[in-house]
């Protein structure tokens, strides 16, 4: 005992007199003036060190490109399993803080269920693309006639997962995919042949028909700013900008400009290779065809377990998860697919889910589908968990705010649902009935002006991706416009209203809505827009900003041109009644007592889509400021010629 005393004090001394010297010692001083401030390298100290561990590696592809890939190792890793997220958004950046202590703070919010759960997680820069070699093609097309090379997303994404389970010993050799939006598709592409280590996959929002219902047209009408973001991603390697401006208002620089291919010229945004593409594809042609991976999936179904994921609110891919899910069940798929619908905008899974606009949903909806359907359901693939208590399909239900869980979707449909879809007429004195009309009527008429377009959202409209990243800051209106109170427009005379009385039972809509409208149109081409409306009562007492709000269910956009085909347009007869019959996006709703349901209908979303000129021209995208003319609809609402919302009515 006394040694160990007397050891100790002596150590202190010595202890002492060593901080003594060094004190004493001349201090390295800095000089006065840097030759240069920027050191060659440096490596940022993290106090108290990290939990994680990035590496990254340039993973070689069969072609010899190598392409940019970032490892997010949790400390003491092994037997692991790897989520791989294949990105044109900057691998680096989507890793998240890489100073940051802990890979939970260090990676997007989205990701911190897999973090918790001890995940090695993978980005890689897709090629062309930030860190990777080779060059980028927006969309790259699977390798055929649209794509005459060796390589694709499909390739990328295999040569990637077998050099990850060979390469990261952490690992136990099962990897997913996951990812949103541009990142869902090439989750979607490495479907078509999986490397036998993919044990699941989950494609988010995914780009899947971009000229059906995805980002750059819908139902043949084109999405305009989508323009921005073409410049964006393709004026350079790394971070681009939005189109540069001298216009604080969408709306009015694209009025101004004259048609869209008028907009591209002045920008010089022909010389960007992809706009150059599709200007000259305004159909559906075998452009659009090849790329159509709903078809693709469907004729190449893979066995890798797969959960899509869509918003109900999504503003730029509504069409893709969906329409990929029911044509792999149609397949004879359904058994390793799921389908999860979320009360969402784009990408929202990856941040909060606790609302939308003005909408306030039950809790964490967005954490809710990480932490209990995407989680377990890994766990399940890729750690041999017991099977995750998940439905085949999930449905937020935006109308009793709640999740409901369905063995099969939609619920109510044309052929083969338990429900058959019921018509909601458009009757006289713009009102809504289930009983279909009798009499004779020549309809409601509006005039709609190229002119004086419709706005898609209340002016002034910005450009939705100026601030685009990883964080999704962007123009906020744009996220939430889908759910935006459409009174802005209901007063325009180009806007024809149609309502139920105030409802006193409650209406149950589960399914995917049909739009079947019957017109004439003084024109020769023309665009339809139906609205889905549930209108709240004058009067909300918990939440008064409600009182009145016309929210919309479901929307969308149909070019008329297509109403008998979308790969060959033809001219619509002037004054000669058309059908035009489209699908409008899914709904799981609920229209309660005291509220109302409305249809809206229009001619124009801009400056989101294009304007039509209404004079039938062979590429739209030429029209000549002649061609643009005004034109008198007329709306039919006949026991001959009905119109009509049919809707996914069920029962309780
Ligand atoms: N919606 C974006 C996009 C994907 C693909 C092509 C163009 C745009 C995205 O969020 O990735």
């Amino acid at each position: 005992m006394r040694t160990t005393l007397g050891r100790s004090l002596l150590l202190c001394l010595f202890a002492m007199a060593a901080t003594v010297a060094a004190a004493d010692a001349p201090r390295k001083q800095a000089p006065l003036y840097g030759v240069n401030d920027i050191p060659k390298t440096f490596d940022d100290a993290v106090p108290g060190g990290q939990d994680f561990v990035k590496r990254v590696a340039m993973i070689p592809m069969r072609d010899g490109v190598k392409l940019y890939t970032v490892i997010m190792l949790p400390k003491g890793a092994h037997d692991a399993p790897i989520l791989l997220t294949r990105t044109p958004y900057n691998a680096d950046e989507r890793a998240g803080n890489a100073t940051s202590s802990s890979l939970l703070s260090a990676l997007p919010l989205g990701d911190a269920v897999f973090a918790q759960a001890g995940y090695i997680r993978v980005y890689q820069d897709v090629r062309g693309k930030y860190g990777s070699e080779g060059d980028y093609v927006m969309m790259r097309p699977v390798r055929g006639p649209l794509n005459p090379t060796k390589v694709d997303h499909v390739t990328d994404a295999w040569d990637t997962i077998d050099w990850l389970v060979k390469h990261v010993p952490e690992s136990n050799g099962r990897v997913a995919m996951i990812g949103s939006s541009y990142e869902g598709f090439t989750a979607a592409m490495a479907l078509l042949d999986p490397h036998p280590a993919l044990k699941a996959s989950v494609p988010e929002s995914p780009v899947i028909d971009a000229y059906m219902g995805d980002d750059w047209f819908h139902h043949g009408a084109f999405r305009n700013l989508m323009l921005g973001y073409v410049h964006m991603q393709t004026v350079q390697k790394g971070a681009g900008a939005v189109t540069p401006s001298d216009t604080y208002d969408k709306y009015e620089e694209y009025l101004r400009a004259g048609s869209t291919g008028d907009y591209v010229r002045s920008r010089g945004l022909d010389k960007l290779p992809f706009t150059a593409r599709v200007m000259e594809h305004p159909a559906y042609d075998a452009f659009w065809q090849g790329q159509d991976l709903v078809r693709l999936l469907a004729a190449h179904p893979s066995s890798v377990p797969t959960l899509w994921e869509q918003g109900l609110f999504d503003q730029e891919d509504m069409w893709g998860a969906n329409h990929a899910w029911l044509a792999l069940k149609a397949a004879g798929h359904a058994s390793n697919n799921w389908l999860v619908l979320g009360p969402w905008s784009h990408s929202q899974v990856n941040g909060t889910g606790f609302a939308l606009g003005p909408l306030k949903w039950s809790g964490d909806t967005a954490l809710e589908y990480n932490r209990d359907m995407v989680l377990p359901f890994l766990e399940h693939y890729l750690r041999d968990k017991p099977a995750a208590p998940l439905a085949h399909v999930s449905v937020y239900n935006t109308g009793d705010n709640r999740w409901d869980r369905f063995e099969d979707w939609p619920t109510a449909c044309e052929h083969g649902c338990a429900n058959a879809l019921k018509p909601l007429y458009l009757g006289k004195d713009f009102g809504l009935s289930f009983a279909a009309p009798t009499e004779a009527d020549a309809g409601d008429s509006y005039v709609s002006d190229p002119a004086r377009p419709v706005p898609f959202l209340p002016r002034p409209v910005l450009d939705p991706f100026f601030a685009y990243g990883s964080t999704y800051a962007g123009y906020l209106p744009w996220s939430k416009w889908l759910v935006s109170d459409q009174r802005f427009v209901d007063g325009r005379t180009d806007v024809l209203v149609y309502e139920t009385p105030v409802l006193t039972a409650p209406v149950r809509v589960q399914g995917i809505p049909v739009a079947d409208v019957r017109a004439a149109t003084t024109g020769t081409d023309g665009d339809v827009v139906v609205k889905l409306i549930d209108v709240y009562p004058s009067q909300v007492t918990h939440d008064p900003s409600m009182g009145g709000y016309e929210l919309p269910i479901a929307l969308d956009i149909f070019r008329g041109r297509y109403r008998e085909s979308f790969e060959h347009p033809s001219a619509i007869p002037a004054n000669q009644p058309q059908r035009y019959r489209f699908e409008l996006p899914n709904v799981n709703h609920v229209f309660q007592p005291g509220h109302r349901i409305m249809v809206q209908i229009q001619s124009s979303l801009f400056p989101l889509y294009d304007r039509n000129p209404q004079t039938f021209v062979p590429n739209i995208f030429e029209a000549k400021p002649g061609d643009y003319r005004a034109a008198t609809i007329t709306v039919l609402r006949s026991g001959a010629q009905p119109s009509a919302v049919w809707l996914p009515v069920v029962e309780r």
